[in-house]
Parts: structure tokens; C-alpha cells; sequence
């Protein structure tokens, strides 16, 4: 596929918890849309969501021989901790976008902290779920270019 689109932990109980810092949409109805958008621009969108540091590591590992052009990731709280998701991201040399619904410079203060916005191309942080679409047009501009 062109597009890998991951979630993190937690990300699979949006629309059902916090709605006034997460909204209401669930997981299913974001990669749904992202789907929809890459159709709509002839690119392939996978999706992936998982509680595991491991897992999201492994799935990194396999974009790097699966077609995977572009990487938007919500690590969730891994975003705060993960050293491991960062060197992922390095050995794959993949860009990739940062996503955050909520607006993470605005909360607590463990929460301003990223060991991957450095090495990201960009991060969408406090635009609601709407932060994924806008990503999601990024990269199929990108994409376009090339
Ligand atoms: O704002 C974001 O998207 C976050 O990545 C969400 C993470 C948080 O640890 C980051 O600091 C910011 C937490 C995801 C928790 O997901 C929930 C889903 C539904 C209800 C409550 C939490």
C-alpha cells in the first residue's frame, strides 16, 4: 500500500471515552474516512492499531519492504515515552507525519514532550479528529509530487 496509517494505545476506545477531549468518532470511522480520502486520490491506505510498543515496531519493520510510502501515526502516550518507536522510525528511514487530537502543548506537561516530532515531517496536534484528514491531504499532495 502507499499509506500506513497507526494507532496507538488506547486509540481503539475513541468515541467512547473523554468525548470533550476526544470527540465522539471512533477508531473504525476515522481509518474508514482515511481510506476513503487515499481512494479518492488513487493511493492504497492500510491501517494498524495497537496496544503493544512491540507490535507497532514490528509493523514498522514490515513497511520497509511492503510498498509503504508515507507513514501518519498517532502513538498515543508511546509519543512520550517510546525511544524505540523513534529508532523504528530511523532504522526504516520512512516519512512520516505526527498526529494528536487533542492539543498536547496545552495539557499536562509530560505531554509536551515527543521522541519523534524532531524526525517527523510534521505533527497535527488539537484539531480533533480532523488533524488525521488534514495529514492525510498532506501526504497525498506529497505523494502527487513525487
Ligand atoms: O491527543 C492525542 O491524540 C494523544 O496522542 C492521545 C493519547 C495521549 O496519551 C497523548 O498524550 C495525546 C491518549 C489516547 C487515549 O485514548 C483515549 C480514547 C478514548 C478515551 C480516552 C482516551
Amino acid at each position: 500500500m502507499d499509506v500506513l496509517v497507526i494507532n496507538g494505545p488506547n486509540l481503539n476506545t475513541l468515541g467512547t471515552r473523554e468525548p470533550e477531549i476526544y470527540g465522539f468518532t471512533t477508531l473504525a470511522e476515522i481509518e474508514a474516512g482515511l481510506i476513503a480520502q487515499g481512494a479518492g486520490s488513487g493511493l492504497a491506505v492500510d491501517t494498524f492499531q495497537s496496544n503493544h510498543e512491540g507490535e507497532i515496531i514490528d509493523r514498522l519493520h514490515a513497511a520497509r519492504d511492503d510498498g509503504t510510502r508515507f507513514v501518519i501515526i498517532n502513538p498515543g502516550a508511546f509519543t512520550h515515552t517510546s525511544v524505540a518507536i523513534r529508532d523504528a522510525f530511523a532504522a526504516v528511514a520512512l516519512p512520516f507525519c505526527e498526529v494528536h487530537i487533542s492539543n498536547v502543548h496545552a495539557r499536562e506537561s509530560f505531554r509536551q514532550h515527543s521522541y519523534l516530532s524532531d524526525i517527523a515531517v510534521g505533527v497535527m496536534t488539537g484539531f480533533g479528529t480532523y488533524g488525521y484528514t488534514m495529514a492525510m491531504d498532506f501526504v497525498i499532495h506529497t505523494l502527487q509530487e513525487d
